[in-house]
């Protein structure tokens, strides 16, 4: 069974960068309506035993094509808004990326400049994504940190990148048109302003 991450702060709590409405209809119903379907789909293919990182690096040993875009769309939904959720707190932004890790904080240095370098390249290639996707920072099987985007609800695991999403970054309008209208470039601004630099170090380490 795949569980929806559970949010430890109220609809309210990212306010004002992203709004309770938004909030609620993307964890309560978009992310909820993928971590279903992830759940029913696992069921018929016979993987619901594996972890969905497992899945979403493997979809080439699904046979059947129908299942097999599934799983990457709603399981690609549902891991890609878990780690959206997790990595998002009142308490985060530019002052918790001093309490994150030491070897996130050496790597953000040493492949892309710095924090303010990361952001405004993640920020960049978040903008300029056509259309409904995502935005990710990956480590690499060596450590080093990589700024991509994909399309839909894929990712770097259900590419075969090889590469582990530590920061993703939902640029669908679901994620912002409530409150941001077309100005998607506002959104991401304020997601620097929650992003919890603590968790992703965290992340990182783990990866
Ligand atoms: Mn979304």
């Amino acid at each position: 069974m795949f569980e929806q991450y559970r949010l430890p702060y109220d609809s309210a709590a990212l306010e004002p960068h992203i709004d309770a409405a938004t909030v609620e209809t993307h964890h309560g119903k978009h992310h909820a309506a993928y971590t279903k379907t992830f759940n029913d789909t696992a069921e018929k293919a016979g993987v619901a035993d594996q972890s969905a990182e497992e899945v979403l690096r493997n979809l080439d040993r699904v046979s059947d094509e129908g299942l097999r875009r599934m799983l990457r769309n709603h399981g690609g939904g549902y891991y890609n808004h878990n780690l959206y959720f997790m990595t998002l707190s009142p308490e985060g932004g530019d002052g918790s990326f001093t309490q994150a890790d030491d070897s996130l904080k050496a790597a953000v240095e040493r492949d892309l400049g710095g924090l303010a370098a990361l952001k405004e390249k993640m920020s960049a290639v978040a903008a300029g994504q056509f259309g409904s996707g995502w935005a990710f920072l990956s480590k690499t099987p060596e450590g080093k940190l990589v700024i991509t985007a994909s399309p839909n609800q894929d990712n770097p695991l259900s590419e075969g990148t090889g590469n582990t999403p530590i920061i993703a970054l939902d640029v669908w309008e679901h994620a912002y048109y409530l409150k941001y209208r077309n100005l998607r470039a506002d959104y991401i601004k304020a997601f620097w302003e929650i992003l919890d630099w603590k968790k992703v170090g965290e992340l990182y380490a783990k990866a």
